[in-house]
């Protein structure tokens, strides 16, 4: 990694009043380079990858939007116009790494292994779903890839990141780093404020990435906090912060890597600010158009789009084709149809499963209730008639 690209707040050089609106990048919205020697580090294979795990989440999450619009799922999440954070930042993690994600970083675990089949089995709720039915949709998780799953309580997660970083180091498990997702909403939340506090105090082996997608449901970013920056929330707790240009997958990698690469040799955590924008609504549940100028959007959605601007750099480079990208698009959603067809025809989890992992004996009161249970009639739901 090219150290020298990244300069950061609280790194003790002296500048950090200058870095606070300051965003890291490597490639312009247009497509061209900003730093061709840090982009020297990132070869054809991984750029190219990077770019087919950005597109992997736009197909995947547009097909299981219009499921859900069919009523065929329960909830959807978007990650959209976000993918660059999400995959810059899953590309900066090794296999012995854990993450502890938020609302939208599905895609990291994708991109680590977790499979399709999986991911949909989850948001199905059906007898595939390694949580067993029990989770709101798009609460995957994957234990062998190390993919923890996200909390529906908004931050309880950061201090469970920096928990599991600290018993790492306590552990004397070196070479191994947690990375811990939230959004800007998120930063505002005690929890938040705590992680950070035991995260600097234990100097433990995390990196903490906040997706500044400047929307908290209907809280834009200006009413999120009186600070000039998120990033500036780590300083306070002796936190080095680096602020990156969330749209950028390379300058995301970069960053992560950066971080990730100190946290691995002991030298103790990062916050990791990256500047995106929600362009989708909030959730399934959500009607943006209700509370926000969606002009600015629209803005957010052309020219800024991630996966345009690695598309042009990457044909300016001659590492992709023009046109490839169509055709990418159409084996991927092809994969998420199929893997969709798969799911959706597995059937509920058994009845017996409601009471697994409550004990590790169930009591007799719960046999009880369950055998009850089973012997009841019982109402088909309305979409199995
Ligand atoms: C403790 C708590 N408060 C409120 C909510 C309702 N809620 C769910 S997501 C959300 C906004 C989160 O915004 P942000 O952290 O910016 O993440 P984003 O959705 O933008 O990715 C809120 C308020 C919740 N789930 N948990
Ligand atoms: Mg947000």
């Amino acid at each position: 990694m090219a150290r020298a690209s990244i300069d950061s707040v609280g790194d003790g050089d002296g500048d950090d009043e200058a870095l606070v609106g300051r965003v890291f990048q490597l490639v312009r919205e247009d497509g061209t380079a900003v730093d061709e020697a840090a982009l020297a580090d990132v070869p054809r294979d991984l750029a190219r990858r990077l770019f087919e795990g950005m597109v992997r989440i736009r197909v995947t999450d547009a097909r299981m939007m219009a499921l859900q619009r069919q009523g065929r799922s329960g909830f959807y999440g978007e990650a959209m116009g976000q993918e660059a954070a999400v995959v810059g930042s899953a590309a900066a993690s090794e296999p012995q790494d854990w993450i502890v994600p938020a609302l939208r970083e599905a895609g990291v675990g994708l991109f680590r292994g977790m499979t399709l089949d999986s991911y949909l089995a989850q948001i199905f709720g059906n007898a595939a779903d390694p949580s067993k039915g029990r989770q709101l949709p798009c609460h995957p998780c994957d234990r062998a890839h190390h993919y923890v799953v996200m909390s529906s309580c908004v931050s309880t997660q950061i201090p469970h990141a920096v928990g599991i970083a600290m018993a790492m180091k306590i552990a004397g498990d070196r070479g191994k780093v947690c990375f811990g997702f939230m959004g800007d909403g998120g930063t505002s939340e005690p929890d938040f404020h705590v992680a950070l506090e035991f995260a600097g105090t234990s100097q433990a082996p995390c990196v903490l990435i906040c997706q500044n997608n400047q929307w908290a449901i209907s809280t834009p970013g200006h009413v999120q906090t009186a600070a000039a920056s998120i990033a500036l929330k780590g300083v306070g707790y002796g936190i080095e912060a680096i602020r990156a240009d969330g749209n950028d997958v390379l300058a995301v990698y970069h960053a992560v890597k950066y971080a990730a690469d100190k946290a691995r040799r002991g030298d103790g955590p990062s916050f990791v600010e990256l500047v995106t924008y929600r362009v989708s609504a909030h959730s399934s549940s959500d009607d943006p158009s209700r509370y926000r100028d969606e002009s600015v959007t629209e803005i957010w959605r052309g020219t800024r789009d991630p996966i345009r601007r690695l598309e042009t750099y990457l044909i300016g480079r001659g590492w992709l084709a023009a046109g490839e990208r169509d055709a990418m698009a159409q084996a991927l959603e092809a994969e998420v149809r199929d893997a969709i067809a798969r799911q959706e025809a597995t059937p509920p989890p058994a009845l017996e499963t409601l009471i697994d992992d409550v004990y590790e004996q169930p009591t007799w009161l719960l046999r009880e209730q369950l055998a009850g249970l089973v012997a009841a009639p019982r109402a088909r739901a309305p979409h199995q008639h």
